[in-house]
């Protein structure tokens, strides 16, 4: 592994809902001129590059997910000013940009929709997926919405179905025709001219759909889209010539990065899309699906390197705008201890490290009741799924009313928490989980074993206890970390010379590093150690 630096593989990306990171305008929601104000706080945090989720002119039917102009900045999050200030604020930084491409559909408001809805002769018709109905009323085939229902819409003016695997008001593409092909490279090119350093792509693997439309066979499953085995509406053969395009025009303009969101997402489908003549990275969503055991991870993580071997760069991700935070989802108390065991894996696995904002100071899941619940999903599924809300409350910065967010009632509900869970107090406090994400980020920047090198499981713990090796050249480093919330006696792998080992990182600092006569250390629950063991 080459030992210059590389952004996207040796650095951290961080996610950033920009509705929700800073309201500069005090309108109640978060805007670019927030992000700039809060750059500082970003770079002292030691992350590469920030990742904005949509900020384009949207109807925030699905908050920006829907894009009605993809070359532009919707007037709640600022103006083009403010975008090109925010870029050239990053890179003094020496923080990238990432944009979030929804490319799949548009909003139903997208002119390109508005042209193509109006006859079945428009020249945009095309460009979306519509067809008759089948036996006099019927959809053209039995495709489903991810957030409900049906996945086509009747539109009686033209006597036709669209498809669209989101809301009906999300209509999508048609990726077969080369003016939508064209028209998409450009808005790739249209950003990267604007200094952007790399994408985030929305499910890019659902952009082609089976050119005869055949209905997708069933399987066991809850709501009507899990009952369908998804292999017509998604993931089709043209998808790989696709990327290598996307990923020759990348490297043209530079090294500018592209991650894919792998829609139903396996480890096998997200190396599938990624890596040389493809996506850089494409999202493996398993590890964010297990349980908080070792075993678990250990597994999940054995697989994701092997999948990666020999040359394949892996990412990890615990956090995003979609799903529960993990604080909430793996329910982590002992005041925050098990979120910085957390924080040490996620910074010290082989692969690129996603964090989503406010994960750095432990934020959870907000509790909404159902008439503040925004997200349609949520809206729609009340009470058995209550929507994605909970993770995309505002950012806690400081103890003043919204937060130190806005002054006003911001969109979303602060989590009433907030008084003592924020930045400011957190930056004040040396045990704090985010003066550990701080420091742990410091010791990855600084320890070329921590982002270059090999990666190999221990095996022979205690059942509670994941435990690694990180190795680049000479230097060796040894993860270990309880996810119990007992103790666990743990031994070295027999070639550490114990008494040359040195403390690299404790998460539990009040408790020193004690190795035993018979070379075995105590770990106290929920702690994170990392060792370097260099000289064995
Ligand atoms: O998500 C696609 C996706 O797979 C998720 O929608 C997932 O199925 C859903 O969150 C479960 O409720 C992307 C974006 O990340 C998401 O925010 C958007 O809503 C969606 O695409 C449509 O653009």
């Amino acid at each position: 592994m080459s030992d210059e630096y590389i952004w996207w593989r040796d650095g951290i990306i961080y996610q950033i809902y920009p509705r929700s990171f800073m309201d500069a305008n005090n309108d109640g929601v978060g805007d670019l001129k927030g992000i700039i104000t809060h750059l500082d706080y970003l770079a002292d945090l030691g992350v590469d590059a920030i990742w904005l989720s949509p900020v384009y002119p949207s109807p925030d039917k699905d908050f920006g997910y829907d894009v009605s102009n993809y070359v532009d900045i919707d007037p709640r999050f600022g103006n083009m000013a403010d975008f090109d200030e925010l870029i050239s604020a990053a890179h003094h930084r020496q923080i990238r940009v990432m944009m979030d491409l929804v490319l799949n559909h548009t909003s139903d408001q997208h002119p390109w929709f508005q042209q193509s809805r109006r006859s079945q002769d428009n020249p945009y018709r095309d460009w979306y997926l519509w067809r008759p109905c089948r036996g006099g009323s019927k959809p053209p085939n039995n495709w489903q919405s991810v957030f409900g229902g049906k996945g086509w819409e009747y539109d009686l003016k033209t006597g036709e179905y669209y498809f669209h695997i989101f809301l009906r008001e999300q209509p999508d593409l048609n990726w077969r025709n080369p003016e939508v092909r064209a028209a998409m490279l450009n808005v790739f090119r249209f950003w990267l001219d604007r200094g952007v350093d790399g994408f985030r792509l929305d499910v890019f693997n659902g952009y082609f759909k089976d050119a005869a439309l055949r209905d997708n066979p069933g399987r066991f499953g809850l709501r009507g889209f899990d009952r369908q085995q998804h292999i017509y509406d998604a993931d089709q053969p043209e998808l790989l010539p696709l990327l290598g395009e996307i990923r020759t025009m990348l490297d043209s303009h530079g090294s500018n990065y592209a991650v894919g969101e792998t829609f139903l997402s396996s480890p096998e489908k997200a190396l599938k899309y990624s890596g040389p003549g493809k996506l850089h990275a494409a999202f493996n969503f398993k590890v964010t699906q297990q349980r908080w055991q070792a075993a678990r991870f250990a597994r999940c993580i054995w697989e994701w390197e092997e999948l990666n071997q020999p040359d394949g760069w892996p990412s990890y991700v615990l956090n995003n705008h979609d799903i529960p935070r993990s604080t909430t989802r793996y329910h982590f108390d002992l005041a925050d201890r098990m979120a910085k065991v957390a924080a040490a894996m996620l910074l010290t696995l082989r692969g690129t490290p996603f964090m989503y904002y406010g994960e750095e100071i432990g934020m959870r899941d907000v509790r909404l009741s159902r008439t503040d619940i925004m997200d349609p999903p949520g809206k729609k599924y009340w009470p058995l799924y209550k929507g994605r809300d909970g993770c995309r409350a505002p950012m806690q910065w400081n103890d003043h009313p919204q937060a130190g967010f806005s002054t006003v009632k911001p969109w979303l509900k602060v989590h009433p928490e907030y008084r003592k869970r924020n930045v400011q107090q957190q930056l004040a406090d040396p045990d704090s989980l985010l003066n550990f994400y701080r420091a742990a980020i410091r010791l990855r920047r600084n320890t070329p074993a921590l982002t270059r090198g090999t990666f190999r499981l221990l095996e022979g713990m205690p059942s509670s206890v994941l435990a690694y090796i990180r190795e680049q050249n000479s230097q060796k480093v040894l993860v270990i970390l309880n996810f119990g919330t007992g103790r666990a006696v743990t031994p070295f792998p027999e070639w550490v010379n114990t008494r040359s080992v040195k403390l690299l990182l404790n998460s539990r600092a009040e408790n020193e590093l004690a190795i035993s006569p018979n070379e075995r250390i105590t770990l106290a629950p929920a702690q994170a150690l990392i060792l370097d063991v260099s000289q064995a």
